[in-house]
């Protein structure tokens, strides 16, 4: 029983002992742990799109003008559980346990503010820059560097798996 929370406690530690290492980094897939789900995923979720100056998307009930990430899923379903996001500046935010249909484009809200619901990421973004990564139980699957944000516009991609600029701001449909 005493092994149950070790692989947890152990990626928590890692990164609040090292703010410059973005992610936990632990690979374990044991499957023992019953807090990741170990699933392997059947298709591909990928940063597709973010706004760190949203003034002109006000679709958090509330809260005009919030940060968010657009993830895009490809390929699936994904089961989300296990993805976690971080912007290096506290421990990775931990992705929803929830199956996601190919073709969705999921926002995420970064407003540091769980009590929203469970799409609402555990830190914000800087209109000055951020560096974001996605990882899977296994590590790192998708990163991108944003730089300083521009008036009107979001950081994304032009195609899946593309390049990034910035461009009109598509939230929750294609870029
Ligand atoms: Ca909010
Ligand atoms: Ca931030
Ligand atoms: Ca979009």
């Amino acid at each position: 029983m005493k092994s149950l929370a070790l692989p947890l406690l152990a990626m928590l530690t890692s990164v609040a002992c090292s703010e410059a290492a973005p992610l936990g980094g632990d690979s374990d897939t044991s499957g023992e742990t019953g807090v990741v789900d170990t699933t392997e995923p059947v298709g591909r979720v990928q940063l597709n799109e973010v706004s760190a100056s949203g003034d002109f998307v006000n679709d958090d009930a509330g809260d005009p003008g919030e940060d968010w990430i657009e993830l895009a899923v490809f390929d699936g379903p994904v089961d989300l559980g296990g993805y976690s996001l971080t912007d290096g500046s506290a421990d990775p935010w931990p992705l929803p346990p929830i199956q996601v249909e190919p073709g969705t484009y999921r926002m995420v809200w970064c407003d540091d503010d769980s009590s929203q619901g469970a799409w609402h990421a555990s830190f914000k973004l800087s209109a000055t820059g951020e560096h974001l990564v996605l990882a899977s139980a296994d590590g790192p699957v998708d990163e991108t560097t944003m730089p300083a944000a521009q008036d009107g516009l979001t950081w994304s991609r032009d195609a899946a798996g593309g390049a990034w600029a910035y461009a009109d701001p598509t939230p929750a449909a294609a870029n």
